[in-house]
């Protein structure tokens, strides 16, 4: 215990191992040049507001999707086509805390055709295409603050769900922050997701007491039907929160059955009230994104719909709500707890049916604890946090205090084995680890703090995954890899779902993209008042058109450009001299347009980023930039 905590000390050998139990290890996670990694790993990046791409079991980082942040590196939320997907009620918010990604799931099983993420500082929730592993729709979570129990998905992604933490006044208003108690509200929002196209609709949220909504994880099997969402707070404190959030020894799990309020909706229930929220959705035809501004959402007062709202004491500031793959337990882990609490569906239905109550929150009936415990897990760790499971009757939780991996056996909860973490994990996932199915070959564990795990890099270390083989009783360490931000939870699904399915290119023919230049002959320059348009193609290695001459001080000149390659990797470039927005990096098939105000008179060159060919550094052209009031007409070269 004491390595664990001293954690700065132990460089030369943390895991005691070295030589021959080494190099099996290095085995292990060893992929040889050119052949592929097994699984999938999806990370959340944190405060980078981005999802990062890992390969399992070699670590390797594959690509960087963004989500919720501009990123410099291929221009999105910089170009026009890709900017109203930050668009919000409170404007354009280029940044974001992404946390929880969760594989869409068909009869409880990974189907790997879309990941949903959650945007937790400005409540919002994205779905990304697994074809093309762009953010397709992002859609704003209105009445919510601190999106953070979200975004897991229901067993037929019927739902994905954005639970919010922080309580706030629905609907907002000026009032004194003391007023909290009684007066703030948690809204857990249930978006639905169309079967076929993913579109996804905010169809009700549930108005819940003010306490602060931190983790969820959705019923399967026989609790299909019921979403569990762990609570912190219900002392509805308003201050000093570390102190006056922990005054009740226990706190709650709302068990939310979500068919039933569907079904009151369904019949006319609910209340309409006004709201504002962005719905971005990105068109793969046009490559373009729209934003709509929604204006009102449907509410629901969960005491009216008898039958479909209880809490579960849970001791002690809960955190991770896990249900494991049967679908027959819920486990609350209490971070002020050293016992993990293991909950009963069957149990809390026999006593939700015989009405054995022990008063109410705000109308919302609270059951015994000890009618719907199973068990607990005696663990002697300290500060539980995560659970995943490995399919074969497993569970695996970290304990972040006492900086550790625990597995135990979910029916008898005797602790099986235990392995140390460097330092501080956080969540724990094993692929299809929030499904009935999962793949209980690896588990990875993510660690706040690194320390001394890799080189110096100034006092900003990444943080550090750590791959474990759970195949055997024992948990075996095999592999350190940095992450970038902070992760807080992953999802990983084996290769061999999405690897066929992947999309090389976007094709040509299905551009409709309303300034796409499809032929050679579509190249050209327009200009509209101060507005030009410049209708631009590339291919290996020249762009049309290259020189542009006619263009004034005040112009507002937009390129419009469509990379002509039908090749899969081979994405061209684009950057401006003294454009104060980013580059474009633009796939086979695919238009965009850069915005560039010319501020000075000059030539100024373009050229393409990305090295596409033995002439790459000729692939460049030049922009005349004449004085405002000049009459130099407007031409251009299209290689005469
Ligand atoms: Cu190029």
């Amino acid at each position: 215990m004491a390595v664990m905590f001293s954690g700065c000390n132990n460089s030369k050998s943390p895991n005691g191992n070295r030589g021959a139990l080494a190099s099996t290890a290095a085995e292990k996670v060893y992929v040889p040049p050119g052949e592929h990694d097994e699984f999938y790993a999806f990370f959340s990046g944190g405060y980078s507001g981005n999802l990062t791409v890992y390969g399992l079991p070699s670590g390797r980082m594959f690509k960087e999707i963004p989500v919720f942040s501009q990123f410099p590196t291929n221009g999105y939320g910089y170009s026009e086509e890709t900017k109203p997907m930050l668009n919000t009620s409170h404007g354009f918010i280029p940044w974001d805390d992404l946390h929880h990604p969760d594989i869409s799931q068909t009869n409880g099983k990974l189907d790997g055709r879309w990941i949903f993420v959650n945007g937790n500082n400005t409540p919002r929730i994205a779905r990304i295409d697994l074809k093309t592993f762009e953010t397709d729709e992002i859609i704003e979570v209105p009445n919510s603050a601190g999106n953070h129990s979200s975004s897991f998905v229901t067993e037929n992604t019927e739902y994905v769900v954005a639970g919010t933490r922080f309580s706030v006044p629905v609907p907002q208003k000026d009032i004194s922050i003391k007023e909290y108690k009684g007066n703030f509200k948690g809204a857990l929002s249930f978006i639905e997701v169309a079967p076929e196209t993913g579109r996804m609709n905010l169809k009700f949220q549930i108005m819940m007491p003010g306490f602060d909504y931190d983790l969820s994880h959705p019923g399967r099997g026989k609790s299909h039907g019921w979403f569990f969402f762990t609570t912190y707070n219900t002392e509805e404190a308003n201050t000093l929160l570390e102190v006056n959030a922990s005054q009740n020894d226990k706190d709650f799990i709302a068990a939310v059955n979500w068919k039933k309020i569907e079904e009151y909706i369904n019949n006319g229930g609910g209340t309409k009230m006004p709201a504002e929220y962005a719905h971005n959705v990105y068109d793969h035809s046009t490559h373009s994104a729209k934003s709509t501004i929604k204006k009102e959402v449907l509410t629901v007062d969960p005491t009216k719909v008898p039958g479909a709202v209880f809490l579960l004491p849970t001791p002690k500031s809960p955190h991770g709500c896990d249900v494991d793959p049967t679908g027959k337990y819920i486990i609350g882990n209490g971070k002020l707890s050293a016992d993990l609490t293991i909950h009963s569906f069957d149990k809390m239905i026999a006593a939700i049916e015989a009405e054995k109550f022990d008063g109410n929150a705000y109308g919302i009936p609270i059951l015994k604890f000890e009618d719907v415990l199973a068990g607990q897990v005696k663990s002697g760790g300290l500060g539980p946090l995560h659970t995943e499971f490995d399919g074969k009757g497993n569970a695996y939780t970290t304990f972040f205090i006492s900086s550790e991996l625990v597995k135990w056996n979910v029916e008898t909860r005797e602790v099986i084995d235990r392995q140390p973490n460097y330092y501080s994990v956080g969540h724990v996932m094993i692929p299809g680890g929030n499904s009935a199915a999962p793949f209980g070959k690896y588990a990875v564990a993510m660690n706040k703090i690194t320390k001394d795990r890799y080189l110096p890099t100034g006092p900003e270390l990444e943080h550090s995954a750590q791959l474990f083989d759970i195949s055997g009783e024992k948990m075996e360490l095999l592999l350190d890899f940095p992450t970038h931000g902070e992760p807080h939870y992953a999802a990983g699904i084996p290769a061999e779902i999405l690897a066929p399915k992947s999309q090389k290119i976007y094709r040509l023919e299905d551009n409709k993209h309303e300034f796409a230049a499809l032929g050679g002959d579509e190249t050209r320059v327009e200009r509209n008042g101060n507005e030009v348009h410049v209708y631009m193609s590339m291919i290996r290695s020249h762009f049309t058109p290259d020189n542009i001459e006619g263009i004034r001080v005040g112009d507002k000149v937009y390129f419009h450009i469509t990379n002509h390659e039908q090749d899969f990797d081979v994405p061209h470039g684009f950057a401006m001299i003294g454009a104060n927005n980013a580059e474009l990096l633009i796939m086979p098939g695919q238009t965009r347009t850069l915005v560039w105000e010319p501020e000075q008179v000059g030539v100024w060159p373009f050229y393409c980023t990305d090295f596409c060919s033995a002439l790459h550094q000729e692939m460049q052209g030049y922009v005349r930039v004449s004085p405002a009031n000049s009459d130099i007409k407007l031409s251009w070269s299209l290689g005469e």
